[in-house]
């Protein structure tokens, strides 16, 4: 019996994964980093990793996510030849992924929130990494919190308008409903839409800047509106054709190509883009990672685009 042997030296403590309080950013843990990120926790922006895998109603696998778009990443040249600017011209800090309570997913928005707060707060630029859609809904409140006029932006397959999904309130399926609860459905611009029920459709018609069936026509109506604003833009990748993105949980058919999307958001340069995420990326359905590509090179020309003139 060890415990009665004076000469027994207690097992080595487990090894633990370092105290969240000390990293740059609260709660997160380091892994791999995206393409050229600085180490400066003081770059203005901040890339987080948040691997919310929790309320999705088809195929789940988001939470691999955030390390496969950082694992292709590699496979991009830091330059982009449309900004004509490059990743060593606007420094980025990736704080890793939020370490997330896996299984309750209010504490998962909680550290998430907390952790898009440390960066908002610092008045640097988050720019997250998915993970499922539900985890906007904690990217926004943080953001919101600093910027209370926030107008939101979603490029997205789906309504996500739902009131509860299967009796859940906090769903991939009714976050945008949730987040016009906090900001004002009247501040809740949603584009490229091309599935939801009858129900949604009509809320949407109703309530929302609802641009459905469309996505640069529907910016020359969008980004005069917000010209003067704060917005939080979230890019759900199923807003892509599947053909074009197939690593994603719910592939809706008939969707905008790459370039489209990737011409939306250089129209956003003119915004004054407060938070920014890539969700809905789901690596185990993708075919040759070209899902996961895509929203890496989003995510660079996104941090080309917004990043420049904030240091
Ligand atoms: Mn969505």
């Amino acid at each position: 019996m060890a415990g009665n042997d004076p000469g027994a030296r207690p097992l080595a403590p487990a090894l633990k994964t370092p105290p969240p309080a000390s990293a740059p950013v609260p709660g997160t843990v380091g892994r791999q980093r995206f393409l050229a990120a600085s180490d400066d926790p003081s770059a203005p922006v901040v890339l987080l990793g948040a691997p919310l895998d929790a309320t999705v109603s088809f195929r789940p696998g988001t939470r691999f996510g955030p390390a496969r778009i950082r694992e292709v990443s590699e496979g991009l040249e830091d330059y982009s030849p449309v900004l004509d600017r490059d990743l060593t011209q606007v420094p980025f800090f990736d704080a890793g992924d939020v370490e997330l309570p896996l299984g309750d997913v209010e504490g998962s928005l909680a550290a998430i929130e907390a952790a898009v707060d440390a960066v908002a707060g610092r008045g640097q630029l988050p720019v997250v990494l998915g993970g499922e859609h539900l985890l906007t809904l904690a990217a926004v409140r943080a953001v919101h919190r600093h910027h209370p006029d926030l107008a939101v932006l979603q490029f997205d397959a789906h309504a996500d308008l739902r009131d509860d999904y299967l009796g859940v309130r906090h769903s991939h399926a009714t976050v945008m409903r949730r987040i016009g609860e906090l900001v004002g459905f009247d501040r809740v611009y949603q584009v490229g839409i091309r599935s939801g029920t009858r129900e949604e459709f009509a809320f949407g018609r109703a309530r929302t800047r609802f641009f459905p069936l469309q996505l640069l026509e529907a910016l020359d109506h969008v980004l005069p509106q917000l010209a003067d604003r704060p917005v939080y833009v979230t890019i759900d990748i199923d807003v892509v054709d599947p053909g074009a993105a197939p690593g994603t949980g719910t592939p809706e058919p008939a969707g905008v190509a790459p370039s489209e999307l990737l011409a939306a958001l250089y129209r956003l340069r003119e915004l004054r883009v407060a938070g920014l995420d890539v969700v809905e990326v789901c690596p185990p359905q993708d075919a040759g990672d070209v899902t996961a590509i895509l929203a890496a090179k989003l995510v660079r020309e996104a941090i080309l685009s917004f990043g420049s003139g904030r240091a």
